[in-house]
Protein backbone atom coordinates (compact mmCIF):
# COMPACT_ATOMS: atom_id res chain seq x y z
CA UNK A 1 0.00 0.00 0.00
CA UNK A 2 2.79 2.84 1.20
CA UNK A 3 5.06 1.43 -1.96
CA UNK A 4 2.05 1.65 -4.60
CA UNK A 5 1.25 5.26 -3.37
CA UNK A 6 4.51 6.36 -3.10
CA UNK A 7 4.49 4.90 -6.60
CA UNK A 8 1.97 7.46 -7.71
CA UNK A 9 2.92 10.72 -6.13
CA UNK A 10 6.60 9.84 -7.98
CA UNK A 11 5.21 9.53 -11.46
CA UNK A 12 2.84 13.12 -10.39
CA UNK A 13 6.16 14.61 -9.60
CA UNK A 14 7.72 13.39 -12.33
CA UNK A 15 5.16 14.83 -14.47
CA UNK A 16 4.93 18.13 -12.87
CA UNK A 17 9.12 18.44 -13.22
CA UNK A 18 8.46 17.47 -17.16
CA UNK A 19 5.49 19.63 -17.48
CA UNK A 20 7.43 22.62 -15.96
CA UNK A 21 10.32 21.83 -18.05
CA UNK A 22 8.93 22.03 -21.19
CA UNK A 23 6.76 25.30 -20.29
CA UNK A 24 10.23 26.91 -19.47
CA UNK A 25 11.84 25.90 -23.02
CA UNK A 26 9.38 25.96 -25.36
CA UNK A 27 6.80 28.88 -24.11
CA UNK A 28 8.76 31.02 -21.90
CA UNK A 29 12.02 30.92 -22.87
CA UNK A 30 10.90 31.87 -26.83
CA UNK A 31 8.67 34.75 -25.32
CA UNK A 32 11.69 36.02 -23.40
CA UNK A 33 13.99 36.05 -26.37
CA UNK A 34 11.59 37.40 -28.51
CA UNK A 35 12.28 40.89 -30.49
CA UNK A 36 9.87 43.75 -29.40
CA UNK A 37 6.33 43.81 -32.09
CA UNK A 38 6.92 46.79 -33.85
CA UNK A 39 4.98 48.89 -36.44
CA UNK A 40 5.79 48.04 -40.19
CA UNK A 41 6.46 51.25 -40.52
CA UNK A 42 9.45 51.79 -37.95
CA UNK A 43 10.84 48.90 -39.00
CA UNK A 44 10.56 49.97 -43.43
CA UNK A 45 9.70 53.77 -42.78
CA UNK A 46 8.65 54.75 -45.86
CA UNK A 47 11.21 57.69 -46.48
CA UNK A 48 14.91 58.21 -45.81
CA UNK A 49 17.06 61.02 -43.59
CA UNK A 50 20.06 61.96 -45.82
CA UNK A 51 23.65 62.89 -44.67
CA UNK A 52 26.09 63.48 -47.14
CA UNK A 53 30.05 63.06 -46.42
CA UNK A 54 31.42 65.88 -48.52
CA UNK A 55 34.93 66.34 -50.58
CA UNK A 56 37.73 66.95 -47.76
CA UNK A 57 35.88 65.78 -44.94
CA UNK A 58 39.51 64.03 -43.77
CA UNK A 59 41.25 67.93 -43.79
CA UNK A 60 40.92 68.65 -40.34
CA UNK A 61 40.39 71.91 -40.51
CA UNK A 62 37.67 71.76 -42.36
CA UNK A 63 34.29 72.58 -40.66
CA UNK A 64 31.95 69.99 -42.71
CA UNK A 65 31.83 66.87 -42.93
CA UNK A 66 28.64 65.33 -42.18
CA UNK A 67 26.53 67.15 -43.89
CA UNK A 68 23.61 68.37 -42.26
CA UNK A 69 26.14 67.62 -39.15
CA UNK A 70 21.78 67.27 -37.00
CA UNK A 71 20.15 65.09 -39.46
CA UNK A 72 16.55 65.13 -38.34
CA UNK A 73 14.14 61.94 -38.82
CA UNK A 74 10.83 61.16 -37.80
CA UNK A 75 9.78 58.04 -36.17
CA UNK A 76 7.32 55.53 -38.60
CA UNK A 77 8.17 58.38 -41.79
CA UNK A 78 11.91 58.55 -41.96
CA UNK A 79 13.87 56.93 -39.05
CA UNK A 80 15.99 55.19 -41.56
CA UNK A 81 19.35 57.63 -41.90
CA UNK A 82 21.57 56.93 -45.17
CA UNK A 83 24.97 58.49 -45.19
CA UNK A 84 26.62 58.89 -48.46
CA UNK A 85 30.67 58.96 -49.02
CA UNK A 86 31.13 61.79 -51.28
CA UNK A 87 34.77 62.26 -50.30
CA UNK A 88 37.71 60.24 -52.16
CA UNK A 89 38.64 58.60 -48.56
CA UNK A 90 37.13 55.83 -46.47
CA UNK A 91 34.83 56.57 -43.51
CA UNK A 92 33.31 55.18 -40.93
CA UNK A 93 29.65 56.20 -39.11
CA UNK A 94 30.69 55.13 -35.56
CA UNK A 95 28.28 56.34 -32.06
CA UNK A 96 29.89 57.73 -29.51
CA UNK A 97 28.21 56.10 -26.97
CA UNK A 98 28.69 52.62 -28.08
CA UNK A 99 24.64 52.65 -28.81
CA UNK A 100 23.22 49.21 -29.71
CA UNK A 101 19.12 49.38 -31.65
CA UNK A 102 17.01 46.41 -30.14
CA UNK A 103 16.56 45.36 -33.70
CA UNK A 104 18.89 46.51 -35.85
CA UNK A 105 22.37 46.56 -33.32
CA UNK A 106 25.14 48.37 -33.13
CA UNK A 107 25.48 51.99 -34.81
CA UNK A 108 28.66 51.68 -36.32
CA UNK A 109 29.49 50.99 -40.14
CA UNK A 110 32.39 48.60 -38.44
CA UNK A 111 29.83 46.35 -36.75
CA UNK A 112 28.33 45.89 -40.33
CA UNK A 113 28.85 42.59 -41.92
CA UNK A 114 29.76 44.02 -45.70
CA UNK A 115 32.74 44.95 -44.20
CA UNK A 116 33.14 48.53 -42.28
CA UNK A 117 34.62 51.55 -43.73
CA UNK A 118 32.38 53.30 -46.03
CA UNK A 119 33.66 53.39 -49.01
CA UNK A 120 34.39 56.43 -51.64
CA UNK A 121 30.73 57.03 -53.46
CA UNK A 122 29.36 54.27 -51.31
CA UNK A 123 26.28 54.43 -48.85
CA UNK A 124 25.67 53.14 -45.34
CA UNK A 125 22.08 53.00 -43.85
CA UNK A 126 20.66 52.39 -40.83
CA UNK A 127 17.29 51.95 -39.06
CA UNK A 128 16.74 53.70 -35.45
CA UNK A 129 13.74 52.28 -33.94
CA UNK A 130 13.45 54.69 -31.07
CA UNK A 131 12.86 58.38 -31.00
CA UNK A 132 16.04 59.82 -29.54
CA UNK A 133 19.75 61.51 -29.99
CA UNK A 134 22.23 59.52 -31.42
CA UNK A 135 25.64 61.23 -31.37
CA UNK A 136 28.23 59.80 -33.42
CA UNK A 137 31.82 60.22 -35.34
CA UNK A 138 34.13 58.71 -37.64
CA UNK A 139 36.75 56.28 -35.93
CA UNK A 140 39.86 57.64 -37.94
CA UNK A 141 38.71 61.27 -38.53
CA UNK A 142 37.49 62.23 -35.09
CA UNK A 143 37.12 65.41 -35.50
CA UNK A 144 34.37 64.65 -38.20
CA UNK A 145 31.21 64.55 -35.86
CA UNK A 146 27.47 64.12 -36.47
CA UNK A 147 24.25 63.48 -34.91
CA UNK A 148 20.85 62.10 -35.70
CA UNK A 149 17.63 62.85 -33.62
CA UNK A 150 14.64 60.61 -34.07
CA UNK A 151 11.53 62.86 -33.07
CA UNK A 152 7.96 61.70 -32.35
CA UNK A 153 5.48 61.59 -35.13
CA UNK A 154 2.94 63.99 -34.47
CA UNK A 155 0.84 63.27 -37.49
CU1 LIG B 1 36.39 59.98 -41.77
Amino acid sequence: MVNHAGGISLITFVVAVAVSIGYYQFVYVPQANAKPQLKEEILEPPESTHVDIVEGSAIPSQVKNFVPAEARGTIEISNRVIWTNKDSVPHTVTSDDGYVDIINGKFDSLANEEGGFVMPGEEFEFVFTKVGEYPYHCEPHPWMKGKVVIVENFA
